[in-house]
């Protein structure tokens, strides 16, 4: 519980993943979802580069299988709470791909209209709740989505996505004692790149687990590689099914690792002592999307030549949002505290 021992060694659980008894269709999806997102994120990786946009793009470009084994196990109707880096967290929900690109253009057509950028991200519809760049603000807001969906009798849960930074400040701690004590319906989700902007957690935690403190606060976890989507999504269903029985909270530890550095599309940059060239190529070797993929061509449920015209039909998809999000309006500057506070209630 306190060592992640062989799941924090890039050269290890880089074979194909196991999907023994999995729905090959469903892992198709899954594989889709994953591309979507590794796809978008090099899209704005490059805009960036180009100075195309503005604002500042946190990429979590290996990581995909989390959101996306997660999110196999999420309604419409739950409620779904992310951070800065949460691009794979709402596309995995199956937002527009337009949407967030205008977003992150600050375009009125954005999922935000235009006045959050990459860090401030909603899709109502489809559960997304909301994403701020306060590191741990949206943990506690998981839990009281939670609470009210609990009020509400209904098996809804909340989803609260954070990294092994934001289970350092006190309100993650905090909301997972509360949510412990309410037994509120919520899936904690640690993504545990292993570093907080620069800083390895090996400099920061006594441990690089950080599950520990899950069971510090009696909630029930599971512990996986962050990098194999049918575990993620094995281990997430268990602990969702749970909650959505009325059994409490649960926590799930997800191991993996981001290629790009802290912010943007610099490989090198922010990533701290502890980084080498060997480890970025090892994990990179930990690929989720070449694991699944090599898994589903092994047993004959998908090939090469189906990925390629894929990727293809995809970055065709990426390129058209982007265009039509370049051309598409500004918010009108008058607009810019519309929706700073809520409308009163009619008392
Ligand atoms: C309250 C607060 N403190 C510091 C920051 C600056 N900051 C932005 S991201 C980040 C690191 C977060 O690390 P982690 O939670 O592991 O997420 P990751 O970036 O690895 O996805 C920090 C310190 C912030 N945005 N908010
Ligand atoms: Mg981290």
């Amino acid at each position: 519980m306190c060592e992640l021992g062989d799941l924090a060694d890039p050269r290890q659980h880089q074979e194909p993943v196991d999907i023994g008894g999995e729905d090959p269709a469903f892992l198709v999806i899954q594989l889709r979802k994953m591309l979507t997102i590794r796809l978008v994120e090099r899209h704005l990786a490059l805009m960036r580069k180009e100075g195309l946009i503005g604002g500042p793009v946190h990429l979590g470009a290996g990581q995909e299988a989390i959101a996306v084994g997660v999110s196999g196990c999420v309604r419409s109707s739950d409620r779904v709470f992310g951070g800065h880096r949460s691009h794979s967290h709402v596309l995995a929900l199956g937002t527009s791909i337009h949407g967030l690109l205008a977003e992150v253009l600050g375009k009125e057509t954005g999922l935000c209209r235009g006045m959050g950028g990459s860090m401030h991200l909603w899709d109502g519809p489809r559960g997304f709740y909301g994403s701020v760049p306060i590191v741990a603000g949206t943990v506690p807001l998981a839990v009281g989505a939670a609470l009210a969906a609990k009020l509400q009798g209904t098996d809804t849960i909340a989803v609260s996505y954070f990294g092994d930074g934001a289970i350092e400040q006190g309100t993650a701690q905090e909301s997972l004692n509360l949510a412990r004590m309410l037994k509120v319906p919520v899936l904690f989700v640690l993504e545990n790149n292993l570093f907080s902007s620069h800083m390895h957690i090996r400099l920061r935690q006594p441990h690089d687990s950080t599950a520990r403190f899950a069971a510090a606060h009696d909630i029930p976890f599971e512990v996986v590689d962050g990098n194999d989507v049918v575990s993620v999504h094995r281990a997430a269903g268990r602990l969702v099914d749970r909650a959505r029985r009325g059994e409490g909270p649960g926590f799930l530890e997800a191991v993996t690792y981001r290629w790009y550095g802290h912010v943007d599309w610099r490989e090198d940059v922010d990533v701290g002592v502890n980084r080498s060239a060997e480890d970025l190529a090892n994990w990179r070797a930990r690929d989720p999307i070449a694991r699944l993929s090599a898994s589903l061509e092994t047993a004959g449920f998908w090939s090469r030549v189906e990925e390629a015209a894929l990727v293809d039909a995809l970055e065709k998809e990426i390129a058209g949002a982007w265009e039509r999000a370049m051309g598409d309006p500004w918010p009108d500057q008058g607009a810019l505290l519309d929706r700073v506070y809520a409308a009163a209630p009619n008392l």
